[in-house]
């Protein structure tokens, strides 16, 4: 796992932000629930690329279509894809690309791991934006470690990191969240974006 902690200068943050409004306007946040017990989480999601990933009361999985609108998922933008090739991989280009809102105070994601995908030998791109994110990681349930990826942030994951337990414990407001700062309707005030890059196809 290499965490690059101020890795996008704000020029490339703007940029991904004004790519993901123009993803969201086709292709709405939605909530997912937990697989069973049907229960919200307490993020919304959205996705872009060839596969999306939903969790519901059947499991989780990755689709071709968003759950509401049915349509196919919008294109990863250029400025995600590029990002991909200058620190993941050259040759393939990620197939999946999950985008994670952290919208409401008590926003959180479990401790889980990363493991729908169809081979996990494929590395993982995750790009943090606006509020910071208490995140914790580790090989070991019972032993994490806790670090703060703030705006652009980007974690790497390949190798034996691939399998990592990880969640994100709370979000902490910043004074000047670049969000907010670029004034788009669909993303709430102080919010936090993850978005993660993923390879699902072999
Ligand atoms: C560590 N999202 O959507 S991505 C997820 O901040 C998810 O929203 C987090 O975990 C978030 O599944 C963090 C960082 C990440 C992604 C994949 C990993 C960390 C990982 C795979 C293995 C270990
Ligand atoms: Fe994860």
């Amino acid at each position: 796992m290499i965490f690059l902690l101020n890795s996008l200068d704000k020029n490339y943050q703007t940029k991904i932000i004004k790519d993901l409004s123009k993803i969201i306007s086709k292709s709405p946040f939605f909530t997912p629930t937990l697989p069973r017990f049907n229960n919200p989480f307490k993020i919304k999601i959205s996705n872009a690329g060839k596969w999306g990933w939903v969790s519901n009361v059947n499991g989780y999985q990755y689709v071709r279509e968003h759950p509401i609108t049915n349509k196919k998922w919008p294109k990863i933008p250029k400025s995600l894809l590029f990002l991909w090739q200058k620190h993941c991989c050259k040759i393939n280009l990620p197939d999946s690309c999950l985008i994670n809102l952290y919208s409401f105070p008590n926003s959180s994601l479990g401790i889980h791991q990363d493991k729908n995908e169809k081979d996990l030998t494929n590395p993982v791109l995750s790009i943090s934006l606006g509020s910071n994110a208490i995140f914790r990681y580790g090989e070991n349930k019972n032993k994490l470690n806790e670090i703060c990826l703030k705006s652009g942030a980007i974690c790497m994951l390949k190798g034996s990191s691939r399998l990592y337990y990880h969640g994100v414990k709370k979000i902490q407001k910043v004074k000047k969240n670049i969000i907010d700062t670029c004034d788009f309707d669909c993303f709430p005030k102080d919010c936090r974006i993850n978005i993660t890059l993923r390879k699902f196809e072999f």
